[in-house]
């Protein structure tokens, strides 16, 4: 495959209502897409990165120039480009997973379409449709928040996830679990706890909580260890999870009983399958993260989740739970499952006037 050249389309699509989480407030998703054009097809990705960086050390604008820049020019030389040679040539370049990421799945998606073989197929999935949970950012209120619970319970969604940080966690935690049961309910704290913070989160273990997300910071993999021996409940990683050798040493250290799994956050999609890989054989469950994906990223992850070790709910909800109008045909909730894409890659293209009406800027790369 001859890559000619790449389109980096910045887009900014409107939230149905703002994320709050514990490192800031989102109402407008503003990313970039990647058009990946070969002469063989063309592939599209979209990047994790968000309009600053407060996830992680990258944002929207600076995955844009380091794709520019170095990672694209990067794959000029690359004699028969295909998925897998895209990691092993920007493998010179630090960091920038989500940058990474983007370029990777953009090629693959190419690759895959050239070959006509679902992105799903590729990954090894083995269900036609994936259990789909929600995130509830922080709200202004309890009963605020019990609303917003009540709502996605009604519309189906099988398990809730409540972003937590310190001064909003037991008494949310308490009200959901008094107002709704026995729900599957699991909180997500984006590393906003300190290892003096221990009481606060002993403290949610009253509440049969399936899992902890991320309660300290990304490179606290020991304090995550030393946590875990005192909590009941599972602690789950994310942020702290970058490659397949970093869930490596989390599993052996007992910093985590369970991996959240964003294709973005570990450099892309074939990076993903070799930590579900791993945790299957450790015994250690995975389910798919999200990143407030439009359609294009959403289809892609809603294949990974299709794997056989992704046996919990993913944050992988409709596109209505984001936006009022996606970018692809919209992902629909059924009897609380997404359906898996069919088509070839990614199984899903951008509705060009959609695309046109959210897009703020278009940069054309080629690769000579
Ligand atoms: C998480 N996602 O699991 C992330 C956090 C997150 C669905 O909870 C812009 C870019 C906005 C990245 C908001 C969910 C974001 C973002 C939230 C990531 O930790
Ligand atoms: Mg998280």
């Amino acid at each position: 495959m001859k890559l000619e050249g790449v389109e980096i389309v910045r887009i900014a699509m409107p939230l149905v209502g703002a994320f709050r989480t514990s490192f800031g407030t989102e109402a407008v998703r503003e990313t970039i897409l990647l058009r990946a054009v070969t002469d063989e097809a063309e592939g599209w990705g979209e990047c994790g990165a968000g309009e600053a960086p407060l996830y992680s050390g990258e944002h929207t604008d600076g995955a844009a120039d380091v794709l520019r820049r170095h990672l694209i020019p990067a794959l000029a030389g690359v004699a028969d480009l295909d998925a897998h040679s895209v990691t092993p040539a920007l493998s010179a370049f630090k960091e920038n997973r989500l940058a990474k990421a983007v370029l990777e799945t953009a090629i693959l998606d190419a690759d895959l379409r050239a070959r006509g073989i679902p992105l799903s197929y590729a990954l090894g999935a083995v269900r036609r449709s994936v259990p789909s949970g929600v995130s509830i950012g922080i709200a202004d209120s309890v009963p605020e928040l019990l609303d917003t619970v009540g709502q996605h319970l009604a519309e189906g969604y099988l398990r809730i996830k409540l972003k937590i940080e310190p001064g909003w966690d037991v008494e949310p935690v308490r009200a959901v679990r008094e107002r709704f049961g026995d729900i599957m309910l699991q909180v997500d704290a984006n590393a906003a706890y300190e290892r003096g913070d221990i009481d606060d989160l002993l403290a949610l273990d009253a509440f049969g909580l399936s899992l902890v997300e991320q309660p300290l910071p990304a490179d606290d993999l020991l304090g995550h260890a030393m946590l875990g021996r005192r909590l009941a409940t599972p602690i789950c990683l994310d942020e702290s999870i970058l490659s397949a050798r970093s869930a490596a040493a989390a599993i052996e250290l007992g910093a985590c009983r369970i991996v959240n799994i964003k294709p973005a956050r570990v450099g892309g999609y074939l990076e993903a399958r070799r930590i579900h890989d791993l945790c299957v054989a450790h015994g250690v469950p995975v389910w798919c993260g999200g990143m407030l994906e439009t359609g294009i990223g959403r289809a892609a992850n809603v294949a990974l989740a299709a794997l056989p070790g992704f046996t919990l709910p993913g944050d992988t909800s409709a596109s209505a739970r984001y936006f009022r109008e996606d970018l692809t045909e919209p992902f629909l909730l059924v009897n609380g499952h997404l359906e898996v894409p069919t088509g070839p890659g990614i199984g899903v293209t951008p509705d060009p006037d959609r695309l046109a009406e959210v897009t703020v800027a278009r940069e054309w790369v080629p690769v000579r």
